[in-house]
């Protein structure tokens, strides 16, 4: 190792699932960064438990790929909106980014927004048509699409003059043009080594490394994953601690010192300006804190990121059933741990409320805040969450709320209504473009007005509706959103649900819990067809004498109870409810449980 190697620094971004992942298998493949015969899953950067589950990106991670003498990291980031955080942090690691757009679909709101935070930090991007083997590809219409989309953004001319491949991550190849010969991904490789521009190599300079990405590990402790912006970075060496925001510096030494290989970290001694290091041993370390020599401090400065546009309260759990089924219960664990999601993700912030036992958490979309629930709940914590909130903020005297990008792709007989329900709820129509037997509709719509509108897009478009959506700019309050219409059945008492209770009341509306499942007096168990709350009993027992008589057999006649996910559940409850929810179960509750203090609770106002 010296540092003399040459290095690449590039981040691929692009929409969700244009196949960023799925491309990085392939360079693997091509790179021969694995053995012949070693076993490697698919979307093998996708290492997370919900990331192969829900088959998207939703941490951005590092790797490198050796390229003929060449050291080429990568950094793979997620194109999920709510995770932009991730791909804004990361691309101060990068002297460039690969923005892939698929051959069909084009520019999505995505694409722009990494393009955006991409100019901002005044890189480069490099292009791939993605996907180029789909039957429906129209690279030449893409490409223009793409041009007009940097001219928009306030591309300079050198950022104009973007280099282009066509190709397919999956199938592994690459082209200068689209009706080159197919053969592999050399073409991509030669690009990149062409265009990337390598990094400033000064490592006789006093060292700056700043943490980019942190992570844990029950060996090593907390790690943190940064570029050597200038300098030398030694094992053993104690450096200082610094940030911006702090005038004294702590002290520490790197215990352990790792670079990238492939999906390994490889234990170094050294490692270099122009490099990406994984260090360890420095719990102190945040994200945005820079290592300098003890002598010489020279913080870079902080890492800044969107705003976050959400906002939720998570309570400790006050249901009946509480602590049943969750082993972390208390406000300290939650906040603990909460706490420590914060650390690790920026534009995730955490804040005290006025109750002892709440706690705001602020991001940047329901799936993000989803995607922590889920992994508190798989821990083994129990809590409740109340309704998700846009974050109004004072601009110039004035209260504004964020407004989104959002486009619609749907077979064209379904637009009327689409453009019609989203413009109920504000939606300002700005692009519609024919997609063959589809059309690509964007609007700008306040963040409010999305909240619950995917479900609704898929029962109007029967199913074929793709919402992506993306924060765009702060503007003045847009006015009043319809929310849910109906009102919810609830359940007038503890006990368990039986299929003979379910039967008589099914004219009710649709119900979200199955015979035998434990509910408890104000548990919301469906949606009421009508306007308003109605309590009920979904406990009735049928009378003994009658049961031989009639030989129903009430379970066969009752619909499946709708079940929602978790983001589905967040995008129903309302302001007046809770969403309880534990390892096991997540439950719908009115925040007030006894039907009569409810009454009361309304009348107060
Ligand atoms: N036809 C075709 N499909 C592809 C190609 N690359 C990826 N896909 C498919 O597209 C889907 C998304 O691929 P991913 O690699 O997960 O996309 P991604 O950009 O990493 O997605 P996020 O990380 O969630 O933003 C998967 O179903 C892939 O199989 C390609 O070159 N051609
Ligand atoms: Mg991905």
């Amino acid at each position: 190792m010296s540092a003399s190697r040459e290095i690449r620094n590039v981040a691929i971004v692009a929409h969700v699932d244009h196949g960023k992942t799925t491309l990085v298998d392939s360079m693997f493949q091509y790179a021969g960064t694995f053995r012949q015969n070693q076993a490697v899953q698919e979307r093998a950067m996708d290492t997370d438990a919900q990331e192969r589950e829900r088959g998207i990106t939703i941490l951005a991670k590092n790797t490198a790929i050796e390229y003929h003498g060449t050291r080429i990291n990568i950094v793979d980031t997620p194109g999920h909106a709510d995770f932009g955080g991730q791909v804004e942090r990361t691309l101060s690691m990068a002297d460039a980014v690969l923005l892939l757009v698929d051959s069909f679909e084009g520019p999505m709101p995505q694409t722009r927004f990494v393009l955006r935070k991409a100019f901002e930090h005044g890189l480069k991007a490099l292009v791939m048509i993605n996907k180029i083997d789909r039957p429906d590809a129209r690279p030449n219409a893409v490409l223009d699409e793409v041009f007009d989309l940097f001219v928009e953004l306030g591309a300079h001319d050198e950022q104009l003059e973007f280099p282009v491949v066509y190709g397919s991550g999956r199938d592994g190849y690459a082209m200068d043009e689209f009706d080159d010969k197919v053969k592999d991904l050399g073409p991509l490789f030669t690009m990149l080594m062409e265009h990337v521009p390598a990094p400033p190599m000064d490592s006789e300079a006093p060292l700056q490394f700043q943490a980019v990405t942190l992570d844990r590990d029950d060996f090593l402790g907390r790690i943190a994953i940064g570029r050597v912006q200038r300098g030398t970075l030694s094992v053993g060496t104690r450096y200082a601690l610094t940030h911006p925001d702090r005038d004294k510096y702590p002290t520490a030494p790197v215990k352990k010192l790792f670079r990238y290989e492939g999906l390994q970290r490889v234990p170094v001694e050294q490692v270099f300006a122009g490099d990406i290091a994984v260090v360890s041993g420095i719990e102190d370390m945040n994200i945005g804190d820079t290592l300098c020599p003890i002598e010489q401090p020279d913080p870079l400065p902080a890492i800044e990121l969107d705003e976050p546009t959400i906002s939720m309260v998570f309570y400790v759990n006050n249901s009946p059933f509480a602590g049943q089924e969750g082993k972390f219960v208390t406000s300290r664990q939650i906040l603990d741990r909460l706490d420590r999601a914060a650390a690790r993700d920026v534009a995730l912030l955490v804040g005290k409320t006025q109750g002892a036992d709440a706690f705001e958490v602020k991001g940047r979309g329901v799936m993000h805040l989803g995607v922590l629930i889920e992994n508190m709940r798989r821990e083994g914590f129990e809590f409740c969450v109340g309704k998700p909130h846009v974050i109004i903020k004072d601009i110039d005297g004035q209260d504004c709320e964020p407004y989104e990008r959002a486009s619609v792709e749907v077979p064209t007989d379904f637009a009327g209504k689409i453009i019609e329900y989203l413009g109920r709820r504000r939606g300002e129509l700005v692009h519609m473009e024919p997609l063959a037997s589809m059309c690509k509709i964007d609007f700008k719509i306040p963040a409010r007005g999305l909240i619950g509108a995917r479900t609704a897009l898929l029962t109007l478009s029967q199913g074929e509706a793709i919402l992506s959506h993306v924060f765009e700019s702060w503007e003045p309050d847009g006015g009043p959103i319809p929310r849910r219409t109906t009102g919810v059945l609830v359940a007038d008492r503890t006990g368990d649900v039986v299929a003979y209770a379910l039967d008589g009341l099914q004219d009710r509306g649709d119900f979200f819990v199955a015979p035998g499942a434990p509910v408890y007096e104000g548990m919301v168990v469906g949606a009421n067809n009508k306007d308003g709350d109605l309590p009920l009993n979904v406990c009735r027992a049928k009378k003994l004498t009658n049961m031989r008589a009639s030989g129903r057999d009430d379970n066969a006649k009752i619909a499946p109870p709708r079940i929602f996910s978790l983001e589905e559940s967040l995008e129903y409850v309302e302001d007046d409810e809770l969403l309880e929810v534990t390892p096991t179960s997540l439950r719908l509750r009115k925040r007030v449980l006894n039907a009569d203090l409810r009454k009361k609770a309304i009348k107060r106002g």
